[in-house]
């Protein structure tokens, strides 16, 4: 029950970041925290004790999700858009791990697309990247429909 609690909490934390400038405070509780980074579309930071377990679940049905470590560890990038994106400054080669709950398929782009292609990553699948591509994403083209 607690942990349905602690899902919702955060949840409700990333959209009021995304319509408020002011960051989540570090909180003496023990739920998760998501602050959406300013200036950087459809980033997040987590932090507090379940992040890692908060992480796999917030993303959503329909979201293609990378996280900066592996496991759903660390800040999170929602790929905004089908189509081509290109990865928000701080998290420019710092992808570890994903999960495409998308559209379609997701194309890896190491450099600008359609150069540096890293190889596609099936719709529903979830795991770390592996030493080849990890740390390497800068352009994710999701392939809605395909
Ligand atoms: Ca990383």
């Amino acid at each position: 029950m607690s942990h349905i609690r602690t899902r919702l909490a955060a949840a409700a934390v990333a959209v009021l970041a995304g319509a408020s400038a002011l960051a989540a405070a570090p909180s003496a509780s023990a739920e998760t925290t998501v602050t959406a980074v300013a200036g950087e579309q459809g980033l997040y930071r987590f932090t507090g004790p379940d992040a890692l377990n908060s992480a796999w679940d917030l993303c959503k049905d329909g979201q293609t999700c990378f996280w900066q470590n592996a496991n759903a560890g660390g800040w999170i990038w929602i790929v905004p858009y089908c189509g081509l994106n290109i990865v928000p400054g701080w998290f420019d080669d710092r992808a570890s791990s994903v999960w495409n709950r998308g559209g379609g398929p997701a194309e890896l782009y190491a450099g600008s697309a359609p150069s540096g292609y890293m190889g596609t990553v099936a719709r529903w699948w979830q795991g770390n990247l592996d030493s080849a591509r990890n740390d390497r994403l800068s352009a994710v083209d999701v392939r809605c429909g395909s």
